[in-house]
């Protein structure tokens, strides 16, 4: 009965031994392709959720376009060919501001009409100079009056905030 048993054991147990081999292999391989990734990408995984949140609901008015502030009273904005740089301007209530216009190529001036600031017309390579108080909360669109410099794009927003 022993030697039976013996050699019943003998006969399975190398069959079950490659088996579960396999199986084992097999477990790990499922494991790796699953976990190999994870651990290179934990931290995207973690952080991506959050900023899809955050930026959506952030961007979307401006999301090109960061104003200028003025600095101590003054801004040099730069005048050429159907553009101001920049054209998004910030300043406080009350703030007075010494605005200088550089023109770099043909002539061009400066309004803003609520404000009633105007710059003269400029020619090429030299600056214009205009003092005026922010006066008023809002947006206020600045634009070159020459010809049809306006119509062609030559236009920029002054944000006067509280
Ligand atoms: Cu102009």
């Amino acid at each position: 009965m022993e030697k039976q048993t013996e050699a019943v054991l003998s006969n399975k147990v190398p069959v079950a031994k490659k088996s579960s081999n396999f199986l084992v292999v097999g477990i790990f391989l499922i494991l790796i392709i699953i976990f190999v990734p994870k651990l290179f990408n934990p931290p995207k995984n973690a952080v991506v959720p959050i900023a899809a949140i955050a930026t959506p609901t952030e961007a979307i008015p401006t999301a090109e376009i960061t104003p200028v502030d003025v600095v101590n009273g003054t801004i040099s904005v730069e005048a050429g060919s159907f553009y101001f740089k920049p054209n998004l301007i910030r300043v406080k209530l009350g703030e007075k501001v010494k605005l200088t216009l550089n023109s770099v190529s043909m002539m061009h001036d400066f309004n803003i009409d609520e404000l009633g600031v105007k710059v003269p017309i400029t020619p090429s390579g030299s600056s214009s100079t205009v003092e005026f108080t922010a006066s008023k909360v809002g947006e206020f669109q600045f634009y070159c009056s020459v010809g049809n410099h306006r119509a062609m794009g030559q236009v920029g927003t002054l944000i006067v905030t509280k």
